[in-house]
């Protein structure tokens, strides 16, 4: 978590006292009421009433758990190789990690958020994004796998993404760290009026999702550090939240700290769709990755992409704004009722509460306080709605529950804190263990929040669990928010380091989860459709393997005729229609992983041996009583060896 680099010392004492205050051994652990383990308790064979998906930071992942329970039920891979299933491992799925600067398998994802229709959760897909490497994926909520991955280009940092507008118009992504635009060889301290922030709007299909990078906006050389979408009244607005206004390019824990207060930019997204519609913007050359996976040929594709729109904001008056913001804002969120947008300055005691219509009325009665680059500022006391007086420090995130009440989490002072949207009135606060970033409640970034829980996600773990060496996994705690008073029920450890999360009811998901892939559907181009059709077929160098997997089987089990230098591809065909009974496949001095095959799926593993000999292969998946049985053999001859290709159909 970078937030907190600035006079990390300084802050890092104070934060020290702060743990030290909520020793839970002698405050809130012994006042748990005992009522809270049944709160959390999903009896066997139960289930939980909740979905939450956490982002995996570091992992390059998503995970998710059961809520209230705090069980993990799986890691979704996106942006890292997972050898737990072979992403990124199998030919199939190789080309979902390609971008512009080749094979990148690895990414830092923060921020999921779940489709939504009218503003409320519509579970089809959850984006997330990548940070790094600048990505944003489509994860369907039917099986639960990586469809599509964007490369965005002229960005930097992916940070302030990838959050929707509330009919899935478009996920948007903004650059954290502003670059020159386009990339070229200049000195770094000419950064101040050369670099630029772009802020990319890619549409998502309604049917199918694809996705598709309308257009960038080319905005001043800030930091663009978290966004969220209007909804219902401020629908067709976009809300991000700035830092480094300052356009200092190095010691900016210092430098980027000058400016009293930075900006959140509104941006009138509706405006920008309907100029570019019109012709409006320039078109440039690019070069990113567009990568997709075909749930029917149960394959990845990645297309180069050689152009964008871009737009000057300075070309589309009336779609730009800038409202100061105190004290270098981290999170923006907007309130259920889009009437709220929440700035939380980091460094600051205080929360920041603007009014969209504050700033409509302010807008059309020209209350401006100059302009930067040429948009328009806004007078802060002409937008302001009001200021939480929270008594914590340094607040991050904000989610929302459906009584009109907000609950921030606050780094420094290791806590969440409840207070009432409108009053400004702060009514309850709790402790978190220990300096919780962000927080989530199911739906919380939705027009309609399902207020039962709250998951607060911690950076620091220390004394909450049993060692594990210098390293921790995060924790999580989750809270009864139904009453008054928030009500620590649980503390449960988290998977790399999620950032925010997203959750939704298990009632929205369970209907659509996809259990078996269709045999009779199956269109990839390797499939072997019926274990009569497996064969082995030698072209050069390179030997395709038809194989079926059927418990507890592999056709065919015996290959000869296979050498030293050859390229092997096994592509494997599960013939099983039951949910739940995958085959895995992997062969003996392998550099890659194994391979899991979905049932009626096909999937690849290439193999390239370099020593003679007969070699196993077996099953990595324990799919029936005579699993240990599912196994075969290569025989792998010399590379001038005339030893005829041959298999074993079995009976
Ligand atoms: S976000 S807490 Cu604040 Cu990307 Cu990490
Ligand atoms: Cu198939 Cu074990």
């Amino acid at each position: 978590m970078k937030k907190v680099k600035y006079s990390m010392l300084g802050l890092l004492g104070l934060s020290m006292i702060f743990i030290g205050c909520n020793d839970p051994g002698k405050s809130s652990n012994g006042a748990l009421a005992s009522s809270a383990a049944e709160k959390v308790y999903i009896a066997p064979g139960q289930r939980d009433s909740y979905y939450a998906f956490l982002s995996g930071g570091y992992s390059g992942n998503l995970t998710v758990y059961g809520l209230p329970s705090g069980r993990m039920f799986k890691e979704i891979p996106v942006f890292s190789q997972f050898p737990t299933s072979g992403y990124g491992y199998s030919e199939e799925t190789k080309p979902m990690l390609n971008t512009s600067f080749g094979f990148v398998p690895w990414d830092d994802l923060h921020h999921p958020d779940i489709s939504q229709t009218n503003g409320e959760l519509d579970g089809r897909w959850i984006f997330v994004n990548g940070n790094n490497t600048p990505r944003i994926a489509r994860v369907s909520l039917s099986t639960f796998e990586t469809e599509e991955i964007i490369e965005i280009p002229n960005s930097a940092g992916n940070h302030s993404s990838s959050f929707i507008t509330e009919n899935t118009e478009y996920v948007v992504a903004g650059t954290r760290f502003s670059v020159p635009v386009p990339q070229r060889d200049m000195p770094i301290n000419e950064y101040k009026g050369n670099f630029k922030g772009a802020l990319s709007f890619i549409s998502v299909a309604p049917d199918n999702g694809r996705l598709n990078l309308e257009f960038q906006i080319l905005m001043p050389g800030f930091n663009y550090d978290l966004s969220r979408p209007g909804r219902a009244k401020s629908h067709g607005w976009f809300f991000f939240s700035t830092y480094n206004t300052e356009e200092a390019n190095s010691l900016l824990e210092v430098m980027a700290s000058q400016n009293d207060k930075d900006f959140i930019a509104a941006v009138n997204w509706m405006k920008i769709e309907e100029y570019v519609k019109n012709g409006g913007g320039t078109k440039m050359p690019a070069n990113y990755a567009h990568n997709v996976y075909d749930e029917e040929t149960h394959t990845g594709t990645s297309t180069m992409k050689k152009e964008v729109i871009t737009v000057d904001p300075t070309d589309v008056p009336g779609a730009f704004y800038l409202l100061p913001t105190p004290k270098s804002p981290h999170g923006c969120d907007v309130d259920p009722s889009g009437q709220y947008i929440i700035g939380s300055g980091k460094l600051s005691a205080d929360i920041t509460v603007h009014s969209f219509d504050k700033m409509m009325a302010a807008i059309e009665g020209k209350k401006f306080d100059g302009e930067a680059y040429g948009i328009p500022i806004l007078k802060f006391e002409e937008v302001m709605a009001g200021t939480v007086k929270s008594g914590g420090l340094g607040p991050l995130h904000t989610e929302f529950d459906d009584k009109g009440n907000a609950y921030t989490t606050f780094f420094i002072s290791s806590e969440v804190v409840k207070w009432n949207v409108g009053t400004w009135e702060v009514l309850d606060r709790k402790p978190t263990y220990y300096s919780v970033g962000h927080l989530m409640i199911p739906g919380g970034n939705s027009r309609k929040p399902f207020s039962k829980y709250l998951v607060a996600m911690n950076k620091i773990t220390k004394d909450r669990y049993l060692p594990t060496g210098p390293e921790m996994e995060h924790s999580a705690q989750i809270y009864d928010i139904s009453g008054d008073k928030m009500e620590l029920l649980y503390d449960f450890p988290t998977h790399g380091e999620p950032h925010y999360a997203a959750g939704c009811p298990a009632e929205l998901l369970e209907p659509r989860s996809k259990k078996i892939y269709r045999l009779d559907e199956n269109k990839h181009k390797y499939v072997t459709s019926s274990p009569d059709q497996a064969r082995v077929e030698r072209n050069g160098n390179e030997v395709h393997v038809y194989m079926s997997t059927i418990r507890s089987h592999f056709t065919p089990d015996n290959i000869e005729g296979i050498k030293v230098g050859d390229k092997v591809y096994f592509h494997i065909t599960n013939h099983e229609q039951d949910f739940d009974v995958p085959h895995g496949f992997s062969i003996i001095g392998q550099n890659t992983s194994e391979i899991l095959v979905m049932p009626g799926q096909t999937k690849t593993s290439v193999w390239e041996p370099k020593q003679v000999g007969v070699w196993p292969f077996y099953c990595t998946d324990f799919c029936s009583a005579l699993h240990q049985e599912m196994q075969g053999y290569v025989r792998v001859s010399p590379a001038n060896a005339n030893v005829e290709l041959s298999w074993s159909l079995g009976e």
